[in-house]
Order: C-alpha cells, then sequence, then structure tokens
C-alpha cells in the first residue's frame, strides 16, 4: 500500500514498522510530528514521550536500548548541543538494541536561532550519519539505521532537513516486524565511562569506525548512476534531489551514508568523470573531506553554505561552473506583491499583556525562546535578547554582576523553557546571590512549537494524567522567597507587581498565569470589544499593543489618521485594548 507521507510521518512509520519500542523527544520544529505522529499512531505498540529536554531525551533512549528495546530520541538540530554530553560518550559505550538519534537540521532558519549543520556532530563523535533524501528513504533507512546500530554497536546519527522533514511524497509502507532482544545486562566495561574502561573503548571507537569506512564502500545506502562523464555530481539529502532534476543526464553518487564517506567509490568514480562537483546544503562536509584526501572536487564555490539550496540556485550554481549553458537559466520570476506579515503575537496573548507593563518598567529585558521573543518587534520592543534556550535567567544574572548598567535587568521565560534549562539558572542566582526579578510567562503549554505537553500540564503525550510541576512550589524549594502570581491582562496590578519586585534587592520570581489562547477550551466565552468610531481620536494607543485583531478603519480623525476597528472574528475579549484606550471608545460589545 502506498500513502502520502512527509518524512516525518513516513520516519515514524519506519520506527513501528521497524521494531522501534521507545521514542523521546522534546520539540523543535522541524522535528515534532515524528513523536506527534507516533503518539497518534503507534502508541500501542511504541511507547512515546516528550521528555523534559533533550539532554533527557537522548539518555532516556539510551536507557531503552541498553534495556533492549530499539529506541529513537528526536530533536532539532539546536536539541543535539543540548544532548550533545551524553552523546559524545555515548559514541564509547555503544548500544544494546538498534538506537537512532534524529537530528532534523534548519537550513535557512525557518524557525531557529542558527543553521548549523549537524552532519558534523558525526564525523565529531565518530558515529554514522544516515541521511535520507525524500519520504520513502526516510522510513527504509529507519530498517538500515537499526542494523547498523546493531551490528557496529553504535548510535547513528539520522540527519534530515526542514525540506525533508516536511515535504511529502508517496511511500510504500508494510507490516511491523519486531526483533528480540535481552534486557538489561551487567558490563560495566562497556557502560561504566570511567578512563579506566573509557580508554578501551575509545580504542574499539577507532576500530568501529574503520569498519563502518569498510561498510560504507558495499552499502546500498551509496549509490552510483552514471550517465553523462563530463560533469560527475556527488550530492546527498535533499540537495540530490534539485541536482537530479537540473542535470538529469549527469554521472551521479549519491550518498546516503553520509558519516564515513566511502573514500574508494569516490576516488573510482572520481576517475570515471572529467570533472567532480559537490552539491550539497550548508558546509562543505563532503567537499572538505574528498579534498583532504586529494581528490580535486568543486561545490561551495558554486552552491554558496549560506541558506537553504532550492531548484533554482542549484540551477545556477551550475551554470556558474559551466556545466550548463547561460541559455538555460531561467527567466528571474516577476517579484510577487505581498505584502510583509512580521510575526506577532496572536489577538489575546497572554504574554502581550505582560510585555505592555514591562515596557513601562524602564529595565533592560533579558528574554529566552517562546512566543514571547517576538515581543523584541515593534511596536512592543521589549525583548533584548534571545540565544538559546534557558540562558536569559543566566544573562540577567551576568549582566547585574558586571556591575556597568545602570539600568535593572529582569529575565523573561517560557514555562516549557524554565523547565527545559531554566531551573538550574534560577537555581544559580539564588547561591550567588543574584538579585533580579525572573518572570516565568506560564501559558501552561509549549505554544511556540504547536503546544506540546510539558511536565508542567498534567498530561502525558501518550495521553494519561499526570503529576503537574507546580511552578511557585518549585522556585521556592530552589530559595526564591519573593515569588508573586499575576493576571497579565489585569495591567494595572502586573505593572504594580512588577515595579515592586524590580525594585527588591533580592531574587524574585514573577509568574504569569493566563493560558495559551490557542487553547480556547482552557477560556471563558469570550466577550467582544468593539471601537466606537464618534469617540475614537485616531491616537494610536491601541495600534502599539501590536494586536492584530485591531487594524486602521476607513474613517479619519481631522488631521487625517486612521481611527482603529476591531476585528471580532479575532478579537478574544483580552480586555488589552479597553485598557490603554485614553478615550474609553473601546467598549464591549453588548450581545
Ligand atoms: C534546544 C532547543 N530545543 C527546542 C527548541 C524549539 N523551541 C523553541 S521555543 C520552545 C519552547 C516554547 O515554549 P515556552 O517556553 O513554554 O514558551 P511559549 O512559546 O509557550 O510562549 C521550543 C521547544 C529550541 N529553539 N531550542
Amino acid at each position: 500500500m502506498e500513502m502520502l507521507l512527509s518524512g516525518n510521518e513516513a520516519f515514524a512509520r519506519g520506527v513501528y514498522e521497524h521494531g522501534g519500542e521507545f521514542a523521546s523527544a522534546y520539540p523543535g520544529t522541524p522535528s515534532t510530528e515524528i513523536l506527534e505522529t507516533l503518539a497518534r499512531q503507534c502508541k500501542a505498540d511504541v511507547y512515546c514521550e516528550w521528555s523534559i529536554n533533550e539532554k533527557v531525551a537522548l539518555e532516556v533512549a539510551v536507557g531503552a536500548s541498553w534495556g533492549g528495546a530499539r529506541a529513537i530520541a528526536a530533536m532539532k538540530h539546536v536539541g543535539v548541543n543540548v544532548a550533545a554530553d551524553p552523546l559524545m560518550t555515548l559514541a564509547y559505550t555503544g548500544v544494546g538494541a538498534g538506537l537512532i538519534l534524529v537530528s532534523a537540521d534548519d537550513p535557512s532558519l525557518h524557525s531557529s536561532q542558527n543553521e548549523q549543520d549537524n552532519r558534523f556532530y558525526g564525523k565529531f563523535a565518530s558515529i554514522p550519519v544516515l541521511e535520507p533524501s525524500d519520504s520513502q528513504e526516510s522510513l527504509d533507512f529507519v530498517k538500515d539505521a537499526f542494523e547498523i546500530s546493531e551490528k557496529f554497536d553504535t548510535p547513528v546519527l539520522f540527519r534530515v532537513t526542514t525540506r525533508i522533514a516536511h515535504s511529502k511524497g508517496l511511500v510504500k509502507i508494510g507490516e511491523r516486524r519486531t526483533v528480540e532482544h535481552a534486557g538489561f545486562e551487567k558490563n560495566i566495561a562497556k557502560y561504566v565511562m570511567m578512563p579506566v574502561f573509557a580508554i578501551v573503548r575509545h580504542k574499539m571507537v577507532i576500530e568501529r569506525l574503520e569498519a563502518l569506512k569498510r561498510f560504507a564502500e558495499t552499502t546500498h545506502l551509496n549509490t552510483v548512476e552514471m550517465g553523462d562523464t563530463k560533469v560527475g555530481v556527488i550530492s546527498g539529502s535533499v540537495a540530490y534531489q534539485y541536482a537530479k532534476e537540473v542535470l538529469p543526464g549527469a554521472s551521479f553518487l549519491k550518498l546516503g551514508l553520509s558519516y564515513p564517506l566511502p573514500m574508494n567509490k569516490i576516488i573510482d568514480f572520481a576517475s570515471k568523470v572529467d570533472r567532480l562537483i559537490v552539491v550539497e546544503e550548508l558546509e562543505p562536509f563532503y567537499e572538505e573531506q574528498i579534498l583532504a584526501v586529494g581528490i580535486p572536487c568543486e561545490g561551495k564555490k558554486f552552491f554558496s553554505n549560506f541558506m537553504e539550496l532550492n531548484v533554482e540556485r542549484v540551477r545556477e550554481g551550475f551554470i556558474e561552473a559551466g556545466a550548463l549553458p547561460k541559455s538555460t537559466a531561467l527567466p528571474k520570476q516577476a517579484q510577487e506583491n505581498v505584502l510583509p506579515r512580521p510575526p506577532a503575537l496572536c489577538p489575546g496573548c497572554p504574554h502581550r499583556g505582560l510585555m505592555m507593563a514591562l515596557k513601562k518598567c524602564g529595565v533592560n529585558i533579558t528574554g529566552d525562546i517562546g512566543c514571547y521573543t517576538l515581543a523584541a518587534l515593534p511596536p512592543l520592543e521589549t525583548i533584548d535578547t534571545c540565544l538559546c534556550m534557558g540562558a536569559s535567567i543566566n544573562h540577567a544574572f551576568g549582566i547585574e554582576k558586571a556591575k556597568k548598567t545602570k539600568k535593572k535587568t529582569v529575565a523573561v521565560i517560557g514555562d516549557s523553557t524554565f523547565l527545559h534549562s531554566g531551573i538550574t539558572g534560577l537555581a544559580n542566582v539564588v547561591y550567588n546571590r543574584g538579585t533580579q526579578t525572573t518572570i516565568i510567562v506560564d501559558n501552561r503549554i509549549t505554544a511556540m512549537t504547536g503546544g506540546q505537553d510539558h511536565p508542567g500540564t498534567s498530561k502525558t503525550l501518550m495521553g494519561e494524567p499526570t503529576h503537574a510541576i507546580d511552578l511557585v512550589q518549585l522556585v521556592k524549594a530552589l530559595g526564591v522567597e519573593h515569588v508573586r502570581t499575576v493576571d497579565p491582562f489585569d495591567q494595572k496590578t502586573t505593572l504594580a507587581v512588577l515595579k515592586e519586585e524590580i525594585e527588591r534587592d533580592a531574587p524574585s520570581v514573577v509568574i504569569t498565569t493566563k493560558p495559551c489562547v490557542l487553547f480556547p477550551s482552557k477560556l471563558k466565552p469570550a466577550t467582544k470589544f468593539h471601537v466606537l468610531l464618534e469617540k475614537c481620536t485616531a491616537c494610536g494607543a491601541c495600534f502599539r499593543i501590536g494586536c492584530p485583531a485591531i487594524t486602521a478603519s476607513s474613517e479619519k480623525n481631522e488631521k487625517g489618521r486612521a481611527k482603529s476597528q476591531i476585528d471580532l472574528e479575532l478579537c478574544t475579549g483580552c480586555t488589552l485594548c479597553f485598557q490603554v484606550c485614553p478615550e474609553e471608545a473601546i467598549q464591549e460589545l453588548k450581545k
């Protein structure tokens, strides 16, 4: 049977079909749908969980693998940085049953803070990297990945990119097949990485890499497609699809196992073509390794490592390389006349109320990663920093200790992010006698990635009720004595509480308590608000809160400035515009 599946859905299907029994992840675009699909369709056979962060996700998957279950841990590319500590030594211990670490990279930063190329983690840790080039391979390669993992006693890095993860293609699906493995067995030389054992395992890693190199030469994952021998193209992942579309008649060496590289196969391929061109997205990962063994090849000078490739960019690269005549250039497409739509907080988002109040506090605001990061942009312009998850609390602390900044600094962090990697930072603030205010914007969900549960929401990914961490109790236990909760839609109280806590010469935490507006089951039925045009003076106060429900009406004031109007479809009745209107022109709509 065939199904139309995204790469993520196909990978999930592959885990099911090839006997996966354990799957963990922390959400992050473009990887999130792997666990969502598994939990929706396969939870009777595959245990699924949202882990509290990526390090935990990898470590529990390692435990499952050592315990005899084929396991996967999925995360976005920056998540692998969080999981890098266990990963580097996991390369030494090896696995029990097959273990796959999925790294979903995001060339072009569609929804990420950087464009790092995680193929390098494979080389760094000396573990194999598999890269599917479409949905079918996303399913099929799971079988190879589990088998390689078990045969070579290694975790396998399964690297996809946004276009592979989110594009759909027809996929042949099959039945589930399970493989029996023994449970955990004591073996300290393998599982206890103290120097005396680790040194032996490191030797094993080096020998294993040699064995993997030999395997790379013969595996069906790396295929040669001979065509015209003027140009030989080495490529993999989605870049292969682009290159094949643009230069279908050329000879290709397609790499499905992209680390370690099959160097003999590459040497042989190079000897059969006049010229070797490497087409790969982001960094010159293949190119540098091929050049390092003395095989002349070209790549990055035609296909830049900046932003993702596409068919057009690959066509232009081949034209520049002289592999395609200039006449094949496609006419530049006319720029579509689309109005720019900068990302904005949703109408009714509780983060807006907090940011409006914070704007009046005259403080520096170190930010974190979540929907609230959008408040860095106009018109709110409150968030001053965003580096990586959990960093906000530590940045505020560092700025305070640097003692060069007159204004006070507060940290803003989401509930999911606080649990992911903020708790340790707050403990550090208390321990090292910081005095900052930390604001936890608790909308009771991981909103930015589409609304996943976390250890504060009382529900597991398997749909079971569970304990919900009480954030007030948690931060008190860390030693924060001044902990307040506020309703961010109540501007007066929120501002008063913030001012009081910011003034304080001791660490404090303010927790906002309104849920994400996209989870309406948690909200009261909305009262809508509208603008009384006869009272509106077009002062712009309501525009400055950045609510997409508020737009310019066709009515103008005497100076020709547009008065406001509220889109009743979008209004959630949060009351923030009502609270800022100095003319009482915004009123509740009587039913
Ligand atoms: C290490 C890492 N993992 C995952 C992500 C993807 N991601 C971005 S923000 C976010 C969490 C957002 O949830 P929360 O902190 O509750 O804020 P909200 O969006 O709900 O306001 C996640 C998982 C990331 N950027 N970095």
